[in-house]
């Protein structure tokens, strides 16, 4: 979102293991915060969006589409079960030391299967992922904006995209392929590290 406006932020990762700096700041485990320049965390992403899209000239001018939201809360349904087996075998900043790859993995098994048996079960879960993936598709207007013209739609969808790119296997369809593609070029991304 900053990278679409030219801002750019100061980025912190935090390890996962790392309670305390979240803590610390805001009194509970949570990412993403962001830190305002008077020193004031703020949480919610969505709130963020807002208030970045308010410094300079909006970018986010076109409509959403209430058919996206859903279809964010659809793909949120499914890829799970597919990136967190993967996360946890990425080479990811946030997992920089064992302690807190254990940590994410420990975290995690309290909601998810084995993640030998969610990997072994890849093939099930992209079927059940490729229709809605085949649905976005149709409803994407353009490969600069979902809706025609940049909106949150873009904001809600492009992350979601991006982690289900951890999937090694996973095929996104030619018209979300362009659309990722090109969105990631705009905000100075490579496609981030499968497994
Ligand atoms: N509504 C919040 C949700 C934030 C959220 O659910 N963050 C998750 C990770 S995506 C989290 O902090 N989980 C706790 C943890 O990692 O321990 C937002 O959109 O910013």
């Amino acid at each position: 979102m900053a990278a679409l406006k030219g801002i750019s932020l100061e980025e912190q990762i935090v390890r996962d293991d790392d309670s305390a700096a979240m803590i610390d700041l805001v009194g509970r485990r949570v990412i993403p915060i962001l830190v305002k320049d008077n020193g004031q965390p703020m949480l919610e992403s969505m709130d963020m969006v807002d208030l970045i899209e308010s410094m300079g000239p909006p970018v986010l001018t076109g409509p959403t589409r209430p058919e996206i939201t859903a279809m964010e809360k659809e793909l949120l349904a499914r890829t799970p079960k597919l990136t967190m087996p993967r996360y946890a075998i990425l080479d990811l900043p946030e997992f920089a030391t064992a302690s807190a790859r254990q940590h994410f993995i420990d975290r995690k098994r309290a909601y998810y299967d084995d993640f030998a048996t969610l990997r072994a079960a890849t093939g099930d879960l992209l079927q059940e992922l490729y229709p809605v993936l085949d649905r976005l598709g149709e409803l994407i207007e353009s490969d600069r904006a979902i809706n025609g013209e940049l909106s949150k739609d873009d904001i809600r969808i492009l992350p979601v995209l991006r982690s289900a790119a951890v999937v090694a296997e996973l095929r996104f369809p030619p018209r979300i392929q362009r659309y990722f593609d090109t969105m990631m070029r705009r905000i100075g991304q490579t496609a981030p590290p499968a497994a």
